[in-house]
C-alpha cells in the first residue's frame, strides 16, 4: 500500500488566527498530486486551529468555522482516501466529528501506528490546561499583530524549541516511538506535532514525522509498505 501523510495545517476560522497561508486552489492541486500517487492519505492531527478563538472554550465553534472557511478542502478530507486523526489544537474533533486520536493499520505485513504526538508531549501531559490557555493567549497576541511575541508564547505548546534534545518534547516523542518499536508493538510509528519532518531508521523499525503544512510550507511523508520505502518530502513556497 502507498500512504501519504500530512499534518499540522492549522486551518483557522478567520485570517487572524489562520496559520495555513496557502491558497485553497494551490493546496487542492497538491492534494490532486497525492491522490494520484497514493492509496491512502493520512491527516495526522492539528489540521484545524480551534483554540485561538476570541474566548476560551470556543473550540467547537472554531472547528466548524474553519471547516466552513475551507469548504473545498474539507469536502476532500471527508472522502475515501483520507483518514483524519485529531491532534491537540483540534482535539475537539474527537467529540464533534468522532475523529480518532490513534490509528493502527497493517499493510503488506507491516504494522503502522499513527498518532499526532501530543499524547507523548511531556509538557501537554503535565499541564494540559496551561498548554491550552497559553495557546489561546498566543492566538490573541497574534490577532493583535504581535506575531514574534505569539511565537514565543507558542513555545508553551511545548514543541517549537529544543533546549536540549534529550529532554525536549521532540525528544520525548522520539523516545515514545522507539519504545514502541523496541517492544515490537509496531514496525512504523508516524507522528506530527513537532513541525519537523523526520525519517529515523532503527534496527527495530521506523519513526516518521510528517512536519507541517502551515505557513506556506508543504511537507509530507511517502510510505510504500510493499517496498519498505519511507521518505520525507518538503517544499517551501
Ligand atoms: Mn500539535
Amino acid at each position: 500500500m502507498k500512504i501519504a501523510v500530512i499534518s499540522d495545517l492549522h486551518l483557522g476560522a478567520c485570517s487572524a488566527v489562520d496559520q495555513f497561508r496557502h491558497g485553497e486552489e494551490a493546496f487542492l492541486r497538491f492534494l490532486d498530486r497525492l491522490e494520484r500517487r497514493f492509496d491512502r492519505i493520512v491527516l495526522n492531527g492539528d489540521v484545524y486551529q480551534t483554540d485561538h478563538g476570541r474566548r476560551p472554550g470556543s473550540q467547537a465553534e472554531e472547528l466548524h468555522g474553519a471547516r466552513e472557511r475551507y469548504r473545498r478542502l474539507v469536502e476532500r478530507f471527508d472522502r475515501g482516501p483520507y483518514l483524519y486523526i485529531a491532534g491537540n489544537h483540534d482535539h475537539v474533533a474527537v467529540a464533534e466529528l468522532g475523529a480518532p486520536e490513534v490509528v493502527d493499520m497493517e499493510a503488506d505485513g507491516l504494522r503502522l501506528h499513527f498518532t499526532h504526538g501530543h499524547l507523548h508531549d511531556p509538557f501537554l501531559q503535565r499541564h494540559p490546561r496551561y498548554g491550552q490557555f497559553a495557546s489561546w493567549l498566543a492566538g490573541w497576541v497574534e490577532r493583535m499583530g504581535l506575531r514574534p511575541l505569539a511565537e514565543v508564547l507558542e513555545w508553551f505548546d511545548g514543541y517549537k524549541h529544543t533546549p536540549s534534545p534529550s529532554d525536549s518534547p521532540r525528544g520525548a516523542l522520539v523516545r515514545a516511538a522507539l519504545a514502541r518499536l523496541d517492544a515490537r508493538i509496531s514496525d512504523v510509528v508516524v507522528m506530527g506535532h513537532t513541525h519537523r519532518g523526520t525519517v529515523l531508521r532503527t534496527p527495530a523499525g521506523h519513526y516518521l514525522n510528517s512536519g507541517t503544512c502551515s505557513r506556506s510550507r508543504l511537507s509530507w511523508l511517502e510510505i510504500d509498505t510493499a517496498a519498505r520505502r519511507f521518505l520525507h518530502r518538503f517544499e517551501e513556497r
